[in-house]
């Protein structure tokens, strides 16, 4: 395990830190099982080479008839270990926002093959790069990354998370008529400067800005399967204010361990209002 300083040095120069062995090989095939099956239902719902990965894994509808699954992920997600982590990491408070599941391609044919577009996170849904940067600078947001399986799909840009773009890096990532939520799929495969390919093996994971420069790399083999939690810390972001999904139902909060109950108690919280005012945000 690589120690808490480590650990530190890497985040604070890098925007990056790996946790080698975060899970023992059990608990990734418990988190995997859960995960899969929420995976299986989405892929009923969707053509293979729809996407590159699925988000809202909290959703309810998924545990229409076992809730033993999201009380799991739920108590990882917002459990001590995890929150503490990441809290000694960041130095702040770590609220909650979203989960993802990267997997393989399903098919030969998905329009996703090769390598994801360049970007940051800040840019969804910003057209204007002086929107783009006042995200940059006054908010902040960090993915953790948990591999079940191999995984080197992640490539970054060291060190790029609190500063804006230099010229050859922003003609890279904002080319003219970017989509600027990076889900055209690809049309080139631009070689980024200075960009770090990350290999995480099973039971791996990785803490990385959100904020950095970083695209994925898809394919239908080796199959990928990394559960991906995204945390934000600092001033709540207006523009991205995250679903109740299944933070409303007391029943699955009420089940959850006191440590990840009190930190759900807190999200919602945090989130109340916002919901209140748009209702079925
Ligand atoms: O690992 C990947 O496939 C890319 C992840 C990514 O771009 C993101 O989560 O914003």
């Amino acid at each position: 395990m690589a120690t808490v300083a480590a650990m530190s040095a890497s985040w604070n120069s890098e925007d990056y830190a790996i946790l080698p062995g975060f899970l023992d090989a059990d608990a990734c095939r418990h988190y995997r099982a859960i995960c899969d099956r929420i995976y299986e239902q989405w892929c009923q719902a969707h053509p293979p080479g729809y996407t590159t990965n699925i988000a809202f894994l909290t959703d309810e509808a998924y545990f229409q008839r076992d809730k033993s699954g999201v009380t799991d992920l739920l108590n990882l997600i917002g459990g001590r270990a995890v929150i503490a982590l990441l809290e000694t990491l960041v130095g702040a408070p770590v609220r909650f926002h979203n989960t993802q599941y990267f997997t393989e391609q399903r098919s030969g044919a998905s329009p996703y093959l090769g390598a994801g577009n360049w970007h940051r996170d800040t840019q969804f849904e910003a057209p204007d790069l002086a929107l783009e940067q006042r995200r940059l600078a006054g908010t902040q947001s960090a993915h953790f990354r948990i591999a079940f399986e191999d995984d080197d799909c992640l490539e970054i840009v060291p060190g790029s998370a609190g500063r804006w773009d230099t010229p050859e890096e922003l003609a890279i990532r904002r080319p003219p008529d970017t989509d600027v939520w990076a889900r055209t799929p690809q049309t080139t495969s631009d070689t980024m400067p200075g960009a770090r390919r990350l290999a995480l093996k099973a039971g791996d994971a990785v803490i990385f800005h959100a904020w950095s420069i970083h695209r994925g790399h898809y394919a239908t083999t080796p199959v990928r399967r990394s559960l991906d939690v995204i945390y934000a810390w600092g001033p709540i972001a207006d523009w991205a204010i995250p679903t109740p999904s299944c933070f409303q139902n007391h029943g699955i909060l009420q089940k959850l361990h006191p440590d990840a109950r009190q930190y759900f108690d807190g999200f919602v919280a945090a989130y109340a209002g916002h919901w209140a005012a748009a209702p079925g945000t």
